[in-house]
This record gives C-alpha cells, structure tokens and sequence, in this order.
C-alpha cells in the first residue's frame, strides 16, 4: 500500500508541521501509520534498522501519553521529560521540542485518536556493531499512537502485588529517573509476578525502601497522610505530580519520603499510579490484605479526581475550528 512519505517536519524548519495535505478519511489504514524515519508510514512498512543501537544496546529513551476526549493530556511535560531523559543519556534528538509536540499532534490526528496512547521512542539510531554512540550520526524518532491501551485485566477492581527480588536501578547507575530503552530489571520483576499470580511486582530500591512499581508509582494512605518516595529511587512521573497537586486541592495531606515494606503492609490504602495504568488500586501486597482488601474512600476520591482532571484539559488534536464556523444562520 502507497505510504505518505513527505517529510512531516523537514530539518531546519518551522516548528508547526504543514497542514496542507489533511489526511483523508480513507487514509488510515485499520493498522495505523507510524511515524518513522521522518515520514508517515503503515505498520508493515514502519521499519527500523537491524543497527539501530536502541535494537542492540538498548540505547535510548521512550515516553508514554494518552490522549483523552480529543485532547492529549499533559503533552508539554511528556515531551519536556523525553528531553532530559534523552540529555542524561546525551542523545541529540533531531527535532526541537515544538517540532516533537507537532508531531504527536498530527499523528494522533493521522490515526483519528480522541482517547487513546502515544509511545515516543527515540533511538540512538543506526551505526555499526560496538557500543561507541559515535557510530550513530543521526539518531531516530519513532510515534506510534494506538486507540486502545490496557495494562492490567481488571485495573479498577483493584490489583495484587508482590515484591520482587530484582531491585530497582540505583541512582549511580542508569538513573532511575531516565526513562531508557533498558527495562531489563522492571521486566524481570515483573516475569517474576506473573510467575506468582500476582498482577505487579513492586520493587525496592538498594537500601531496602519502597522505590515503585515496574512501570507506575506507588502511593500508600497512612492514618494521617498519602505518601510516595522521593523521585531519586524511581522515574519522576508525570501521573504522580499530577496526584500530588490533585491531593492538595482536595485537602489530603500529601508526603514525599522514603518508607518500607512495614508501612506498606500496614498501610490502611494503597495505590499504583502511571500513564498507561492511571490509578490503579492495590487491594494486597505479599498476601498481606491492604486495609480491609477493598477500594478505599481516599483511593476513590484520588481515581474519580484524576478520571475527572484527564477529561478536562489537555492540548487539542484538533485545531480549534474558527469563529466563522461557529455562527449559526
Ligand atoms: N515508573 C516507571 C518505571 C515507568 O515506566 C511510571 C513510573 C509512571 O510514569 P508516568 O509519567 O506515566 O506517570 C512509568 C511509566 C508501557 C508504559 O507501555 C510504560 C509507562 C507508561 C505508560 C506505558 O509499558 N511507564
């Protein structure tokens, strides 16, 4: 099938990307098209090298987005956090950073998503084989953007977790904070909790605290508060800022610190927290029943909160149409 091959974004050029060859009705096929090596291609023909480094090294960094009511849900701060994973890891991305967010835009808008996900990779890109990133002259932007995205079986009744033995990366090592092409560990651990019927693994980090899940955040609900550990153990997410903004405006006490599996296990709610998951409620850890092993009120009013916020606001996929079109008679 004849792809749109026209360079979307060509280099050097204005950040907005051409409107003037809207996509067609027709033009989506049932597969979607992806963004690739600069243009719009099918699945089947959205390909990478067999050198690409992010294929053999792992070399490089990804960000997860959904897209809600035909909006895209807190797009800048994805983007901005694709940027500092890609700087630690000091891979250049070829586009500036409006040039990325119109790019997720008109792939949403290429694959007629109004609620759906949007997964960003960016290679290191095609060298030869040996690790040295000087192999690389230009690396690669993929945007993949799906309707349907689903991370756990039945997510809002509530999930069970065990802890892993795989710990997760220290901050000396690959920073947890860098959201890399090397989920080795979190993929382990999470192999490991499919081995133990479990739904999710948490993971602690090398001292021994709470770091979080293998793809989402953890909160837990105290007596007196919700607390989540400080971001140097696990990946600053943008759906745990978000709840612990949401938190303040609904009067819960909301801390950052480091705490164990005790609290974990005695804790009165608990919940994971991630793009893809949303907020998931976590009904027993290690077969310790959390609370009373059902929704809690505080779990409940933070998913209808953040069910509500994602609905609400969020960078349109479709221009605003203009006042002209809107007078009536
Ligand atoms: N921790 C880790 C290790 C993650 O990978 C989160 C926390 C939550 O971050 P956000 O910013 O999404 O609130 C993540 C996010 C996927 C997928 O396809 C992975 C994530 C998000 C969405 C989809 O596996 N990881």
């Amino acid at each position: 099938m004849a792809t749109e091959t026209g360079p979307i974004v060509a280099e050097g050029s204005a950040s907005e990307v051409p409107r003037d060859s809207p996509p067609r009705r027709d033009a989506r096929p049932s597969d979607g098209l992806v963004y690739v090596s600069g243009a719009f291609r099918t699945s089947a023909e959205a390909t990478v090298s067999v050198f690409d480094h992010g294929l053999l090294y792992g070399d490089g960094v990804f960000e997860g987005i959904r897209a809600y009511n035909g909006r895209i849900f807190k797009l800048e701060r994805h983007i901005e956090r694709l940027f500092d994973s890609a700087k630690a890891i000091r891979l250049e991305i070829p586009h500036t950073f409006a040039e990325v967010c119109a790019i997720v835009v008109e792939t949403c808008r290429r694959n007629e998503i109004t609620d759906g996900y949007v997964r960003l990779v960016v290679t290191r890109g095609p060298g030869d084989l040996g690790i040295d990133p000087r192999k690389c002259p230009r690396a690669e932007l993929i945007v993949i953007a799906r309707p349907t995205m689903t991370m756990y079986g039945a997510a809002s009744a509530g999930i069970r977790v065990v802890t892993s033995t795989f710990r997760r990366n220290a901050p000396d090592a690959t920073s947890p904070s860098i959201k890399s092409l090397n989920y080795l560990n979190n993929i382990l651990a999470r192999i490991e909790a499919n081995d133990r019927g479990a739904d999710e693994a948490l993971m602690l980090d090398g001292q021994g605290y709470v770091a979080e899940a293998t793809v989402d955040n953890f909160f837990i609900v105290t007596e007196d508060a919700l607390l989540t550990p400080p971001t140097a153990t696990n990946l600053k997410g943008v759906t745990r800022e978000t709840l612990l903004s949401l938190a303040a405006s609904l009067g819960i006490r909301a801390v950052e610190k480091p705490f164990t599996l005790f609290d974990v296990w005695t804790s009165r709610e608990a919940f994971i927290c991630g793009t893809g998951a949303e907020v998931v409620p976590v009904l027993s850890v290690d077969d310790r029943r959390i609370g009373d092993g059902t929704i809690g009120p505080v779990t409940a009013r933070i998913v209808k909160a953040y069910n509500d916020l994602v609905r609400s606001e969020g960078h349109p996929i479709q221009p605003a149409a203009p006042a002209s079109a809107m007078v009536v008679g």
